[in-house]
This record gives C-alpha cells, sequence and structure tokens, in this order.
C-alpha cells in the first residue's frame, strides 16, 4: 500500500493540498527540471493527488520539497488537475499556514523557492500572509480577439507568475450564480486565443482568463473571474491573476506605487494587492490574503483500485 501524507487548506475558499511525503522515483534537480519530470515521468501522482476520487477540479497541489537556495525555508511545484503551474499565490499563502501549523516557521519573512523564482512571504502574527511574488509584467494591451458568438473581446495580455488575458468584456455579471456561463465564455475566450496564436512571451500558451468587473462591496475595489487551466474557476481572487492585474494597472498609470487594491473573488473573497516598480517596466507585486487549514490526512493507493491513480479529464 502506498501512503502519501498531506494537509489541505483553503485561501479564499480555493484548495491547496501540501503534499508531506516525498514522491517515489522523483530524480533531483533544479525545480524546472523537476517540474518538468512531475509531468514527463510521474504525471500519475499529479493525477492521484489532485484529481478525483480523492480530490477534484479545483484542488491544487503542492509538493513540498527542500529548498533550492541556501537562504530559503522550502521549495514548493504546484500542480492542478490537469498539469502544473508556474507559480500560485493563492496555494502559497495556503503553503505558508501549513508551514506554519507544522511549527517549521513563525511569523515573519521566509523565502520560498517555485519553478518561475523565488518569492518572499510574510507571516503577520494575526495570521495573514504577504507574498512578495515575482516580477510581473503586461506583454500586450488590449489585444483583440473573435470568440465565437460573442464577438470581438479585447483584453490585456500579462504575466503574474502564469500567464492571463484580462479583460473587461463580460456578458453577465461577475456573480455566483453564474459561473456555469461564465465557465462557458472564459474557456470559449482561451480557445479562440489558442486558435488566433495570440500568447505571451516566448510562444507561452495563455492558460488563465480573468475578467474583472466593479466590485460588489463597496470595501472593495474590483471583482474578478479567474478560469484556471483545468476549466475550474478560481474561487480566491487568484493571487497570480491579481499579480498581472496590477502590471496592467500600473502599465496604464491608472495605479500608483504602493496604492492598495482590494480584489473580491467572485464567491466575495479578497486578496489585498500593490506593487513597487521593478526593472524594465515590471512591477513587485505583494498580495495578501488568508488561508485556513481544512484537513490532515494520508492518501492510500491500493494495488487493485481501477481508478487508484484518479479520474483524469478525457
Ligand atoms: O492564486 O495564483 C493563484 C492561483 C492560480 C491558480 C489558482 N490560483
Amino acid at each position: 500500500m502506498i501512503e502519501i501524507d498531506y494537509i489541505d487548506s483553503h485561501s479564499g475558499g480555493e484548495p491547496t493540498r501540501v503534499v508531506l511525503s516525498p514522491l517515489p522515483g522523483m530524480a533531483p534537480g533544479t525545480l524546472q527540471q523537476r517540474r518538468a519530470a512531475l509531468l514527463r515521468d510521474h504525471d500519475r501522482w499529479r493525477s492521484m493527488i489532485a484529481c478525483e476520487p480523492r480530490g477534484s477540479d479545483t484542488m491544487v497541489g503542492a509538493l513540498l520539497l527542500p529548498p533550492e537556495q541556501p537562504d530559503s525555508v522550502a521549495a514548493v511545484i504546484f500542480f492542478n488537475n490537469v498539469g502544473t503551474l508556474g507559480m500560485c499565490g493563492h496555494g502559497t499563502i495556503g503553503l505558508v499556514r501549513t508551514l506554519a501549523h507544522l511549527g517549521r516557521i513563525g511569523p515573519g519573512r521566509h523565502a520560498i523557492d517555485t519553478p518561475v523564482g523565488t518569492v518572499s512571504a510574510q507571516l503577520h502574527a494575526d495570521g495573514r500572509v504577504s507574498i512578495d511574488n515575482v516580477a510581473s509584467h503586461r506583454s500586450q494591451r488590449q489585444v483583440a480577439v473573435e470568440v465565437p458568438g460573442h464577438g470581438t473581446v479585447r483584453g490585456d495580455v500579462a504575466w503574474g507568475g502564469n500567464w492571463f488575458f484580462i479583460s473587461s468584456d463580460t456578458p453577465l455579471p461577475l456573480r455566483l450564480t453564474h459561473w456555469r456561463e461564465l465557465t462557458r465564455y472564459t474557456a470559449a475566450i482561451r480557445d479562440a486565443l489558442a486558435s488566433a496564436g495570440i500568447r505571451g512571451d516566448a510562444g507561452a500558451e495563455i492558460d488563465h482568463i480573468e475578467l474583472n468587473a466593479a466590485p460588489l462591496d463597496a470595501a472593495n475595489d474590483a471583482r474578478n473571474f479567474v478560469l484556471c487551466p483545468g476549466l475550474a474557476y478560481d474561487r480566491s481572487p487568484c493571487g497570480t491573476g491579481l499579480s498581472a492585474k496590477l502590471a496592467c494597472l500600473a502599465a496604464d498609470g491608472a495605479l500608483a506605487a504602493g496604492q492598495v487594491l482590494r480584489m473580491e473573488s467572485v464567491i466575495g473573497s479578497v486578496f489585498e494587492g500593490s506593487f513597487t516598480p521593478g526593472d524594465a517596466g515590471r512591477v513587485l507585486p505583494r498580495i495578501t490574503g488568508r488561508a485556513h487549514l481544512s484537513a490532515q490526512g494520508r492518501l492510500l493507493v491500493e494495488a487493485d483500485d481501477p481508478f487508484a491513480w484518479g479520474i483524469a479529464a478525457p
């Protein structure tokens, strides 16, 4: 029987499953090499942990690894129901909460290595977590794409640790009651971007689609709906999506350095974001949110279970 220990948390409603046990067979290497190896050689571990029957389309796994950099406390590779992620804001907030629960860190600043760079996390005494994310930037401004059934949709292409298309064109209010229609709409945008050959820098696939609108709660500045690569919508305001949005606002001169933007998700959870200017037109985003622990356990793999390695999407 294979046994894998984990701790679950959620950050603003979006789940993170921190995998504590080493995955058998994972060779050493840089985080980028190990991210590639997880997909290429050990993908069944990803689907076993993140997919049904143990996980769900919304589950983000966080494979906890020894640090790569001398000053870091940990390294992590994030993954979901269809693949791996470069960075994950809500997942890093969940990871920090989990490391604190395990007694491995206390309040203060901690460096965490990810495949797209080292991020700094600050655990506040009140339990909030701030992430100094990787440098973020807007790559293309107000690109037009023809979306079948919806006409021309315009949006920015931006990097915040993952690639995003960010649009204010939405056929429906960003309310939870419309999640199915919003999912279909954003999935159609993603397909249209791919068909039109609209990509991020160096030909990277744009696999996250973010819609923005006015907030429902007057205490906040904006509301979003974010489609993740596996076609689940982010229950949280999406840390990397907020980072990409900050880069766009900075490029438009619509948000000053240090000014706080309160972004609410489609379920009403809130992350705060701000930035400091970086090099070459990039911004250094700071995302603040909170995670709560939700489960601790051991995944079991029985040799004769036909669905032991997860139910993969066709
Ligand atoms: O918070 O960055 C994030 C994220 C990415 C995918 C789901 N959540």
